[in-house]
């Protein structure tokens, strides 16, 4: 059949909005009809060229909410109508990642989504002409309709507002996450963030969940301030307003050094910032950020021998089908926001405005509605 969508046809250019043909499911997949989609920083990344795993011509975007229209061959965890969450990160519950408990990152369909492609190695998307089109981190929520497998789709509760709820697919998920399920952030923590976007206010929002006592917000940009107070942030530090170097001065305001730091910047320098300044002895550093193509992290190891630790996390150590919905819940319940941070909700046709909010620094979350 014939769908809509915003393909990125090569590095560095707009997304171009045309008329696509998508095959239907084959077996083990499920067709999709978006209802919303976030534009996160990693959909930039590559669009912009950065990514040394960018593959184009494809369909973006990797944060969104829609309703099951069509089922494969032999899916039998959802049905017509279910309203679903795309996983970038899928949860099959059988590999030797999914058996292990200290990781959520399922292998099962891993090799095959990195190549833009479908678990049996083509993909359902391409131009009217014929041309194939590729996948995008196994979502490409920037089509009116996708198909997906079935272990890539959470199943939500149906009164969830897509329009909100789409942020859960990555930037609430990721955020919150890496505080409960990575550092796993002990009540009256002292905690440094670095980058105040999409992931850093959830990261922010995620200590005040976990009880943390002081919540240091790091960013270049004065007008993420105010949002990231909303969200419990206790101190806010512009580096560039400081005198002297930064990690003394994180070290002075923390009393010693944090129990758990977040790099949500993707800059390598911030990132060796954030283990310096964890707390000697026992501090923890979880990179978030993604880096460009080709960035190393360093430190002097005497970092470490004093006891500073430097992990990383992936969609905040969630396994998509089982703690999505969860979180989803969550919001329902009221125990979490979302909404203040969707600063911009635009149409699929204007969705390059979104692009251009995000590289402004002027947006939080732009979602599309369809
Ligand atoms: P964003 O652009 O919304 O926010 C980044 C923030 O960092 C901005 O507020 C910016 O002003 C700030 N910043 C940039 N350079 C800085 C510096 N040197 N010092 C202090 N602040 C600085 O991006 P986002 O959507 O929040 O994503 C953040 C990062 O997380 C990106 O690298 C993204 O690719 C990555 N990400 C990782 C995962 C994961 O699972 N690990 C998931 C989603 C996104
Ligand atoms: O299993 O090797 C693997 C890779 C899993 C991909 C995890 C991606 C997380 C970071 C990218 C940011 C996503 C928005
Ligand atoms: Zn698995």
């Amino acid at each position: 059949m014939r769908t809509r969508a915003a393909v990125a046809v090569r590095a560095g250019a707009p997304l171009e909005l045309m008329d696509v043909e998508i095959g239907g499911p084959r077996a083990g997949e499920v067709m999709v009809e978006l209802k919303a989609t976030g534009i996160c920083h990693t959909d930039e990344f590559t669009l912009s060229g950065a990514d040394p795993e960018g593959l184009f011509p494809a369909i973006l975007g990797h944060e969104g909410a829609g309703v099951v229209v069509e089922l494969g061959e032999g899916v039998t965890s959802l049905a017509a109508g279910d309203h679903v969450i795309p996983l970038y990160t899928p949860e099959c519950r059988q590999c030797e990642y999914c058996l292990h408990p200290k990781t959520n990152l399922c292998q099962s369909i891993r090799e095959t989504q990195g190549r833009g492609v479908m678990p049996d190695g083509t993909s359902r998307f391409s131009t009217l002409d014929g041309d194939p089109i590729l996948h995008y981190m196994g979502c490409s929520t920037f089509a009116r309709h996708t198909v997906l497998p079935e272990i890539a789709l959470a199943k939500i509760r149906p009164d969830a507002p897509f329009a909100s709820v789409c942020y859960i697919g990555c930037g609430v998920t990721t955020g919150i996450g890496a505080v409960i399920n990575t550092a796993k952030v002990e009540i009256g923590s002292r905690a440094v963030v670095f980058g105040l976007g999409g992931i850093g206010l959830n990261v922010i929002q995620g200590l005040r969940l976990a009880g943390a006592d002081q919540i240091v917000g790091v960013d270049l940009n004065e007008d993420k301030r105010a949002m990231a107070e909303r969200f419990g942030m206790t101190d806010f530090v512009n580096p560039s307003e400081v005198d002297g170097d930064l990690v003394p001065y994180l070290v002075n305001l923390t009393k010693g050094g944090a129990d758990y730091t977040f790099d949500a910047t993707g800059n390598v320098e911030v990132m060796r910032a954030a283990l310096e300044c964890a707390h000697k002895g026992w501090g923890e550093s979880i990179v978030i950020g993604v880096a460009p193509a080709g960035a190393e992290i360093s430190t002097r190891p005497f970092q470490l021998v004093t006891g500073r630790s430097w992990r990383g996390t992936a969609f905040g150590g969630a396994r998509g089908r089982t703690d999505v919905p969860r979180i989803v819940d969550w919001y329902m319940d009221g125990k979490i926001e979302i909404d203040p941070m969707i600063t911009h909700t635009l149409r699929h046709e204007d969705i390059n405005e979104g692009f251009d909010l995000l590289r402004a620094g002027k947006s939080i979350r732009s979602v599309v509605v369809y």
